[in-house]
């Protein structure tokens, strides 16, 4: 800590340093205005069969670059060689027209692809495109690093592969990316900014990412002022001196007026105060305790329901009919999360089979795939949002709002103002939000009060992913929000047509459901709400009869755990070393130690774990007579895809 300074005076807005920053594009003739003597665009490789310019339809200038194949096995692309450097980053944009695309894949698009000095292809980055028909549309998408051995890359204009019809492109942008240099992460409180009576230290992580600046941590300061909501009157300023990547930044709230505060955070230059950049986050203290609120989570990434603990365990629906949910609510789950918004009779009908519903506002996002009719603006959202809370808030039904499919960073703006009205309209339930882009995790800290990611590998990838996943979203949001995944029951053969290719798909088995599950409990998760009911219904291959009593008994397992999976007794410390097919965490209830051990893998393991002193007793949940353990040592067999419940007692 430099500094720390109490400024009673009115600070304005917070002029934002002037931006120089603007990179070149590294694409020649990107609007595809020159052209060779026999129509090819000038600079790009193209075969022409497929591939020419054309003076309409055109986005800019005179000319743009034409697909039109009817050949779904002919795959050509148009490319470019292009100079990037090993170690950046790049954002690539372009504007793309169809006509009548079709196909399985995701249409007409750019990627951008790196090759070692040798030919060996490295990796690249593909954003979806565009099918059927569609006007100019921009395709935007900012590519991970390119790698250390790459020595020649290329930008490509391309049809994804086995797909027919007609495509344009105009106006091509590749230009070197700078990751925004601060990420902050508001950790304590780890609910909506809740200070209450009890008035915990303010903790926010600030990683810093300097990589695409040439600065050093040591050559910045961080900077923190809190400031009231509404005046915006300076309340404290605190500055540190970072000295490694990521910094935990407290401020004691004891003194702390009831109000609605912003935490500003601020990355400056260490030379010239310059502010590089910076991340705001709310905060509402409060002196007495917040009562009435129907769900909410707690200090323990707990979501408490009527008072209680309680871990969402669910399913996706699409629709809900009453003969469906008869059958459903005669199951483990205690909640569902329905694609189709449900009327108020269908959450009476929930209600009364004694079930919470995840209540979807997922689609209300003008210009999203399945937006709901007629949304044009953002005021057209807000009015919907508030409508939608204003006829179900208080409903019992309701569990929390479901406020986030996979939209991709283009909408974060709309995802953190959705996640700011929901605080405001609905104190009394959390939103969840779910996505596949793990990766991009850190993105979106500002959209939710829960998260989640849905993992999908069966049968084309380990079963693995599920715990790998859960880790990663636990480590985005450093243990410090709920994290309910979304696990895999369904066969991917649902969303395919050709027999062939069904015909290779199959659903998990219940080894791998319950191993999928419980890596996701062992990695942290307090929540899982599996993908999906509807896909198991309509799935050809595995009946529904027989894959539904899998679940249960899956889910059933889950069920009877739950008052271990969220107790927050403490723990003894137990170590185990560490393996890739296995995931493990331990709880206490009352005198019983829980060690829950997970292997991930398709072939048996062993491990050792060291319990620190030696049981009185261990039982294998599932097994009738107790282990004989001897010493302080825990040798662990595990089947394939097992999952190893141990009670034991000290
Ligand atoms: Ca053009």
């Amino acid at each position: 800590m430099l500094a720390s300074v109490v400024l009673p005076v009115m600070l304005g807005t917070l002029g934002l340093a002037a931006d120089d920053w603007s990179p070149p594009n590294l694409v020649k003739n990107p609007g595809f205005e020159t052209v060779t003597e026999n129509g090819a665009p000038g600079d790009w490789d193209a075969d022409r069969t497929v591939y020419i310019t054309v003076t309409e339809p055109v986005h800019s200038g005179q000319r743009a670059l034409r697909f039109a194949n009817p050949d779904a096995n002919r795959y050509v692309l148009c490319s470019q060689r292009i100079p990037l450097q090993p170690g950046k980053a790049y954002e690539v944009r372009v504007w793309v027209k169809t006509e009548n695309i079709q196909g399985d894949d995701s249409g007409a698009t750019i990627c951008l692809e790196w090759y070692s000095a040798d030919g060996k292809y490295l990796g690249g980055c593909y954003p979806a495109g565009f099918k059927g028909t569609v006007d100019w549309q921009q395709v935007k998408a900012v590519s991970g690093r390119v790698p250390r051995e790459a020595a020649a890359c290329n930008v490509t204009c391309y049809v994804r592969e086995h797909m027919t019809g007609k495509a344009w492109w105009d106006d091509v942008e590749v230009r070197l990316w700078r990751e925004p240099p601060l990420h902050t992460l508001l950790l304590t409180p780890n609910y909506r900014g809740e200070i209450g009576p009890e008035r915990r230290p303010l903790e926010v992580a600030a990683r810093l990412a300097l990589a695409d600046y040439d600065l050093q941590p040591r050559q910045v300061r961080l900077r923190a002022d809190l400031v009231r909501a509404g005046d915006g009157s300076l309340v404290q300023t605190r500055y540190w001196a970072p000295k490694t990547a990521e910094t935990v930044l407290r401020l004691g709230t004891k003194r702390l007026q009831p109000g609605r505060y912003d935490l500003r955070v601020a990355l400056e230059s260490g030379r010239d105060r310059h502010e590089l950049g910076r991340e705001s986050w709310r905060l509402r203290v409060f002196d007495a305790a917040l009562t009435g609120r129907a769900a909410y989570i707690d200090a323990h990434n707990r979501l408490i329901c009527e008072g209680k603990p309680f871990f969402p365990l669910g399913m996706y629906w699409g629709a809900i009919n009453e003969a469906d949910l008869r059958v459903y609510a005669d199951s483990p789950f205690n909640c569902l999360m329905p694609y189709g918004p449900p009327t108020k009779e269908q959450m009476d009908l929930a209600h009364s089979l004694g079930l919470k519903v995840i209540y979807t506002v997922k689609d209300v996002y003008y210009g999203s795939t399945y937006v709901e009719g007629g949304l044009k603006t953002i005021e057209d959202e807000r009015r919907v949002i508030e409508a939608k809370t204003r006829e179900f808030r208080d409903h019992p039904a309701l569990l929390a709002w479901y406020l986030n499919d996979e939209l991709p960073l283009d909408y974060l703006d709309r995802l953190e103002a959705h996640q700011e009205w929901l605080e405001e309209l609905d104190p009394g339930h959390p939103t969840w939000v779910v996505l596949w882009q793990v990766g991009q995790l850190e993105s979106y800290v500002r959209t939710f009060g829960a998260i989640g990611t849905d993992p999908y590998p069966i049968p084309g990838s380990p079963a693995r992913m599920a715990g790998q996943w859960a880790r990663q979203t636990v480590q985005s949001v450093r243990g410090r929000r709920p994290v309910w995944m979304v696990p895999q029951v369904f066969n991917w053969a649902c969303y395919r047509e050709d027999p062939k290719e069904k015909a290779g798909l199959r659903p998990p088995t219940l080894a791998e459901m319950r191993s999928m599950a419980w890596q996701c409990i062992a990695e942290g998760a307090t929540g899982l709400v599996f993908y999906s009911f509807f896909d198991i219904q309509r799935d050809t291959v595995v009946p529904f009869d027989q894959q539904w009593a899998l679940v249960k008994q899956m889910a059933g397992e889950i069920k009877e755990l739950i008052p271990v999976v969220l107790s927050v007794e403490p723990t003894p410390r137990i170590r185990a070393e560490e393996q890739p097919w296995l995931h493990w965490t331990t709880r206490r209830l009352g005198r019983t130690v829980y060690l829950i051990a997970v292997n991930d893998d398709e072939t048996g393991h062993r491990a050792t774990f060291e319990l620190g002193k030696c049981p009185t007793s261990v039982r294998l949940r599932g097994v009738r007579d107790a282990l004989a353990v001897q010493g302080t040592q825990l040798q662990a067999r595990f089947g394939r895809f097992g999952v190893n419940l141990y009670e034991m007692e000290f």
